[in-house]
């Protein structure tokens, strides 16, 4: 059965022209320095965030975690959202690689106050661990794409820089909320020290992240991804996918906000479903039966053709990305209408 793959956006296939840009890229040894491809796409990546370098790497959780390792060290402490991809998705990474301990706040729909990371911030007395890094992830996945506000952010920003605190951005979607909000990638860059993104979601590549900061970040970034076994080689095939999607796929990802908004507003209508409505700003919904028992209705859905993915709690995602067309959409209300 052709399934419609509404679990996530790190489902969409690479389309034959991104492929034919794959072949014709122009390749060299990555490890040593020498991928064309990868260099350019590292420049551009640098250009587009306003820092002065940026690193390729094969995932979002390898690009959060050597933004981890590099701003730490062992026993630092990392505030974070309590539903935030580094402390929920990444296997305790921080724990493992950087020995940092992660200092979880509660926000509203992903948007922590700058009020609470104030009075999480330690003391300098000996027996506290030190406050090092604040992360924050935008737009925030388990919030149902929510779009970090700028002013929020700047207020964590200040607050972070009037205490020596490093800041991190989880931005495997920040083209989702520049699109959105017309904020360029680089304002949202300005204020933290480092930011990565993922080419493989939204963007439609299949493999691929970056992190960018300073000079001195990514060289100690760059030591810990050889440490990580994430140099790639002949790397530039990967690159030119990427090349190709900031080239032609940051714009069109207003289409999938348009059908998650569709989709949300459609299915709200429907007795015994519930959408929070408020979170939908990018390109997910996080829905609720009323009816079914969760395992159950993402099975019953299957049945029927449509692939969901389990959210928080009780509720289920839908991502809506390049591979899922309006009629799929249309179809996938009516499916649950049915159910
Ligand atoms: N998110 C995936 C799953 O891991 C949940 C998804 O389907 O949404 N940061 C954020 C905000 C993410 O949503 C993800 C992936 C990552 C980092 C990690 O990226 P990858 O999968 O490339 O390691």
């Amino acid at each position: 059965m052709e399934y419609i793959d509404i679990r996530s956006d790190t489902v969409t296939r690479p389309s034959r022209a991104m492929l034919e840009t794959m072949l014709e890229a122009k390749v060299g040894d990555d490890v040593f320095g020498e991928d064309p491809t990868v260099n350019l796409l590292q420049e551009k990546c640098a250009e587009i965030t306003g820092k002065e370098k940026a690193l390729f790497v094969p995932t979002g959780c390898m690009a959060n975690q050597l933004a981890v390792k590099s701003h730490t060290m062992q026993g630092d402490e990392i505030i974070l959202e309590r539903e935030s991809h580094i402390l929920n998705y990444e296997t305790s990474a921080a724990a493992i690689i950087s020995n940092a301990q992660l200092y979880p706040i509660a926000g509203i729909n992903g948007v922590m106050d700058p009020e609470d990371i104030k009075k999480s911030i330690r003391s300098t007395d000996y027996f506290f661990p030190r406050t090092r890094l604040i992360c924050i992830e935008n737009t925030h996945n388990r919030a149902g794409g929510v779009i970090q506000p700028f002013d929020n952010l700047k207020s964590i920003s200040n607050l972070a820089r009037e205490n020596g605190i490093r800041m991190h951005m989880d931005g495997a979607r920040i083209f989702n909320a520049s699109v959105e909000t017309g904020i360029s990638v680089k304002q949202y860059a300005s204020l933290v020290d480092s930011i990565s993104f993922c080419f493989s979601k939204g963007l439609g590549a299949p493999v691929g992240s970056i992190i960018c900061g300073s000079s001195e970040f990514i060289e100690i970034a760059h030591k810990w991804r050889k440490i990580l076994g994430g140099g790639m080689r002949q790397s530039g095939v990967l690159a030119a996918a990427a090349l190709y999607a900031l080239e032609h796929n940051v714009d069109r990802l207003k289409e999938d906000h348009a059908k998650a908004k569709y989709f949300a507003n459609e299915i709200n209508k429907i007795d015994g479903i519930e959408v929070d409505l408020d979170t939908v700003q990018t390109n997910m919904v996080i829905f609720e039966s009323k009816k079914y028992e969760k395992s159950q209705y993402i099975n019953l859905l299957k049945d029927k053709g449509v692939l969901v993915s389990a959210g928080s709690f009780q509720k289920l995602r839908a991502v809506f990305h390049l591979d899922v067309q309006m009629c799929d959409v249309s179809q996938t209300v009516e499916i649950i209408k049915e159910l």
